[in-house]
């Protein structure tokens, strides 16, 4: 089999062939040589605006869209067949097990991922489609030690979130280049499910992460437009809503909205990564240090301002203003310490729906019911778009107000050391989703703890004890830390503890952190799916 100018270098089986075909091949070397160049152009933006940040300036809202903010008459699409009433969400990667007991977990929809809860390592990521499509034909059923594995019969609907814009797929190469992560996930689920989707009633749907730029959004856009043409479907058939997790796209929501406006479903707060990005956007400004993380609630001022900002938008345009991750998973064994973690969650949750949010994200099928009940008590109708928050005025200077009160403790510096440690460890084994201190961790987490670490280093900040923060007190707190790692996530090898551990200590060290540890440690996967690559610098 062979599609012009289309190299595959992941294995191949007769399984992965199902999805590897040429027509899907050659889908999705029409998007890479449409869409590559705008993507690359988008990514050569990002670093300009980081020098400027760097330079001293600070992020506002864009002057040249003021009109479209302005403009009272548009809205987004209606919501989409399955999409009207979102009021709880569950996320998890694509393996078959999880695929089945989310979908049958009593959520509302499903956002099966391949983005931050997933290492892409070949396999998975082949394996994913395989998984997502044999569920929407409804030949997913197995059993496995003794246990079935068997979809309902009104299982949640499905979304599926694609890598962000930054990763590449280094497995396949058009014309000697790298694919698009995105493209790559995106084009095979939609090539291969789109049509089963509307003929079941609903549709191909969407989450688009770390987007930093109303363009960006454009970009998207005109990539369903030229899909659902590509496959004779009506426009508008797709629908996607967009996580603002980086600060940049916190002042462009209003366009975001504008451009995807007639595949839209809305925007999401993915409080983790929004965090990050903070840090790493403002990492030149002192005045940016953030104390322990258990102190940047969601009540901080710029947290606090954001949620608002992001409900009033989406509001204003009639689409769903979504809630974020409780990551809490159930602690077996310990009464008092799971009914505590429950309670946080039921704050959480009823923090949300009280704001205006219409839905919010569980990672864990067994706290669906703790969510739903709170939704269920103070959201009576599938939505609450009516809800406009009109006494909400957010300026950029709430966005970016960085009064937070609390410390740094040497306690947060060693907790999330290792955190960051088993997290990387266990995604270069190929696991991107793991159990930590009775959490579901994804990548945001280890990169929350990778770019506190180092603003904490760069920018010498105090421990509460006085003492300053250097990258030698960090590689020590990292070798203190680096034998108990093993005792927190099963399964943990001593050869990816060794480079977590190195990778970590040269991060702390950077005038620069990197940009995503998912681009630094993704050359490791390659031992993961027993096959070379060639390096994307190609
Ligand atoms: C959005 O859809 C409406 C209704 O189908 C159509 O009139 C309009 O041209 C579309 N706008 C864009 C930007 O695609
Ligand atoms: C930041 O928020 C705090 C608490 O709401 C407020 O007192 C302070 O004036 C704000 N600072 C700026 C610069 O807006
Ligand atoms: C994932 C993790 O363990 N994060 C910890 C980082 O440190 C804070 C203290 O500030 C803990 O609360 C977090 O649990």
């Amino acid at each position: 089999m062979t599609v012009k100018g289309v190299t595959v270098l992941g294995k191949r089986n007769a399984q992965y062939d199902e999805i590897l075909t040429d027509p899907a091949l050659a889908f999705l070397a029409a998007l890479h040589r449409t869409f590559e160049s705008t993507r690359q152009s988008l990514l050569t933006a990002r670093i300009a605006v980081q020098q400027r940040l760097d330079a001293g300036q600070y992020l506002d809202f864009p002057s040249e869209t003021a009109h479209v903010r302005a403009d009272p008459s548009w809205i987004c699409a209606p919501p989409a067949p399955g999409l009207e009433d979102r009021r709880v969400e569950i996320t998890g990667p694509t393996d078959r097990k999880m695929v089945v007991n989310a979908l049958n977990s009593g959520a509302k929809t499903f956002m099966a991922d391949f983005e931050d809860s997933n290492a892409p390592s070949w396999a998975n990521m082949i394996n994913g489609q395989i998984n997502l499509r044999d569920a929407i034909l409804r030949k997913i059923d197995f059993i496995q030690g003794g246990k079935s594995y068997k979809l309902s019969k009104n299982p949640a609907v499905l979304l599926v979130r694609p890598r962000g814009w930054h990763l590449d797929e280094p497995r396949v190469l058009v014309d000697n280049r790298p694919i698009s992560g995105g493209l790559f996930d995106f084009g095979l689920y939609f090539f291969h499910n789109a049509k089963a989707l509307v003929a079941s009633g609903f549709g191909p749907y969407f989450y688009l992460p770390k987007m930093e730029h109303y363009l960006e959004a454009r970009l998207w856009n005109d990539v369903f437009l030229f899909s659902q043409s590509y496959i004779h479907i009506p426009h508008n058939t797709i629908r996607a809503t967009v996580l603002i997790e980086t600060l940049p796209a916190a002042f462009h929501m209003e366009e975001i909205l504008f451009e995807l406006r007639n595949h839209s479903s809305g925007l999401n707060c993915g409080r983790w990564d929004y965090i990050f990005s903070f840090i790493k956007k403002r990492r030149a400004d002192r005045r940016a240090v953030l104390p322990d993380r258990k102190d940047v609630t969601m009540e901080v001022p710029f947290m606090d301002a954001y949620v608002r900002l992001l409900i009033q938008t989406c509001h204003k345009r009639k689409v769903a203003a979504m809630g974020g991750m409780s990551a809490m998973i159930p602690i077996k064994g310990d009464e008092a310490a799971n009914e505590a973690a429950m309670n946080k969650v039921r704050a959480d949750k009823l923090r949300e729906v009280t704001a205006g949010h219409d839905g919010t994200w569980i990672a864990h099928p067994l706290i669906n019911k703790i969510a739903m009940d709170i939704f269920d008590k103070h959201m009576l109708g599938p939505h609450q778009y009516h809800v406009r928050r009109e006494d909400v005025k957010v300026t950029a200077a709430d966005l970016l107000n960085t009064s937070v009160s609390g410390q740094i403790t040497e306690d947060g510096v060693k907790s999330n050391v290792s955190a960051a440690l088993a997290y990387s460890a266990a995604w270069i084994a190929g696991n991107g989703c793991i159990p930590l201190n009775n959490l579901m961790e994804d990548a945001a987490t280890a990169e929350i703890a990778r770019l506190q670490l180092w603003q904490w280093a760069h920018h010498n900040a105090h421990l509460d004890s006085g003492d300053v923060i250097t990258p030698g007190y960090i590689g020590k707190v990292v070798d203190g830390v680096a034998p108990n790692v093993k005792s927190l996530v099963a399964g943990i090898k001593d050869e990816h503890l060794a480079i977590a551990v190195s990778y970590l200590k040269d991060q702390v060290k950077r005038p620069w952190a990197s940009d995503f540890l998912t681009s630094d440690l993704m050359v490791y996967l390659e031992k993961v799916d027993g096959a070379k690559w060639v390096r994307s610098s190609l």
